[in-house]
């Protein structure tokens, strides 16, 4: 019996998802189309990118990248997706609370952490859980919580496919193809709702996304983001097609050396939802699916992370909040001012200690490299006897996350809870912690470096 890594099952399933979505929302193929485009381009034009990214092992990966979102209702509900996710090879990496931001949930990231896994499927899906605990109308709070404790959005085959892989470690090739069909079933959208529009309503009334979480069967795809290595070329593209992208890309400005994530979205779509009510059917519509698109930059260390933030940070302070239609360029511009202050090279990023690299040995015939000088990382870049690239970000933004969110959601969608962080709460429902995504990064590092080092000690004696 030939067992199926948990790698190809994730490819699979990426691949999948992505035909699903193709057909239920139009507009993410005509963004694919577009994506290819800028991409072929892009690299056609910049052959130091094209090396890069064929170093770090990127460039294969390019047209298969992309993240989803899901939104889930219970504790139990997390449980679960942890337990599906590792079958591919997924785990829990980060914490993300956007309720500061006014959205009532806190999210992770599933996907891959081996820099090799990744680059064989970069598939994520940013996952969050409704905090419904926020909903101050206790009896509203209470129906909502019975709703959710009514539904299940696993299928049985999925569930019992998942223990069998808990058991056996890894899945046959019949067994994989059927998980992956199965669990593809989750994230569908289902244009009935189990729930009354007078319930539906006053969900919405509270929270947009409470009403998108408990007055469906189960956490349908909300989006999935393929990866372009020009976001403002997409940004243009966008308009030019009619999609109708958000007003600013979320995230750092336009750099000669990206950092990070950038994002944009075109908005979500209305669609028609029929509602239970005791004689039948009642219409209504539901705006919860869109498009986005993301450009992804070097990794950058907690030294890095805190100057990002502060630059961010000082931006939306000197225009009085977060970016509107309005004040978009006025957004923009200030953005690009403040970060004159983030160098812009890879060689001062790295020296400064800003962000995270591959190291390659490039062995040289002719050299004589002593065990003394192995550890002087500097000595031996000079020398040119090593090499190093940008590790690409591979995790989220949440005020970035909080922006795609707010904009999807519709305007005074804000609202301002008084609650405190709660990793703790979540990892509990989780069943498990999560990754610290800093950690993961130096990893790779060190052992890039390491391996690098390794090679030239050796061609050397
Ligand atoms: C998730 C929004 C966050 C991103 O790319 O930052 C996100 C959601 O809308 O459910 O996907
Ligand atoms: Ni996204």
């Amino acid at each position: 019996m030939t067992l199926i890594s948990s790698n190809e099952i994730r490819s699979k399933f990426s691949a999948l998802m992505s035909e699903m979505y193709k057909n239920e929302v139009p507009l993410y193929g005509d963004l694919l189309d577009l994506v290819k485009t800028v991409n072929q381009q892009t690299l056609a034009q910049d052959v130091q990118l094209q090396a890069q990214l064929n170093m770090t092992g990127e460039l294969d990966r390019l047209s298969l990248e992309r993240h989803g979102a899901i939104r889930l209702g219970t504790a139990e509900e997390l449980f679960n997706m942890r337990r599906v996710f590792a079958v591919m090879g997924m785990e829990p990496v980060g914490y993300y609370d956007l309720v500061p931001a006014g959205v009532p949930v806190h999210s992770t990231a599933f996907r891959a952490v081996r820099a090799d896994d990744l680059n064989q499927s970069p598939f994520r899906v940013f996952t969050s859980l409704l905090r419904l605990e926020l909903i101050a109308d206790e009896k509203l709070r209470q129906l909502a919580e019975q709703t959710l404790s009514q539904r299940q959005i696993f299928t049985e085959q999925a569930l019992a496919l998942t223990e069998k892989f808990e058991q056996q470690g890894a899945l046959s090739a019949h067994d994989a193809d059927c998980f992956v069909r199965e669990v593809l079933e989750t994230f569908r959208w289902h244009t009935q709702a189990p729930v009354t529009k007078e319930l539906y309503d006053s969900l919405h009334e509270q929270h947009r996304l409470i009403a998108d979480v408990v007055a469906f069967k189960g956490p349908h795809i909300n989006h999935l983001t393929p990866r372009t290595l020009d976001i403002d070329l997409i940004q243009l593209g966008m308009i030019n097609q009619g999609m109708a992208p958000k007003a600013v890309i979320e995230g750092p400005p336009r750099r000669k050396c990206p950092i990070l994530l950038r994002q944009t979205s075109f908005k979500a779509l209305e669609e028609q939802v029929a509602f239970q009510t005791a004689q039948g059917q009642e219409l209504g519509t539901h705006t919860a699916r869109f498009g986005e698109i993301e450009q992804r930059g070097v990794a950058l260390t907690p030294k890095g992370r805190k100057l990002y933030d502060e630059l961010l940070n000082k931006t939306r302070h000197q225009l009085g909040g977060a970016p509107t239609e309005n004040n978009a360029q006025q957004y923009m511009a200030l953005l690009a001012q403040n970060f004159m202050a983030f160098p812009d090279s890879y060689a001062e990023l790295r020296q400064q200690k800003l962000a995270y690299f591959h190291y390659f040995a490039e062995v040289k015939a002719d050299c004589s490299l002593q065990m003394s000088d192995s550890t002087d990382v500097e000595a031996l870049i000079e020398q040119g006897l090593l090499h190093f690239e940008p590790i690409v970000y591979e995790d989220f933004l949440p005020v970035s996350a909080a922006g795609i969110f707010q904009s999807n959601l519709g305007e005074g969608s804000q609202t301002d809870y008084v609650s405190v962080s709660n990793l703790a709460v979540f990892e509990q429902c989780l069943g498990r912690k999560v990754i610290d995504e800093i950690h993961l990064y130096e990893g790779i590092q060190q052992d890039s470096l390491k391996r690098a080092i390794t090679k030239l000690t050796q061609s050397t004696t």
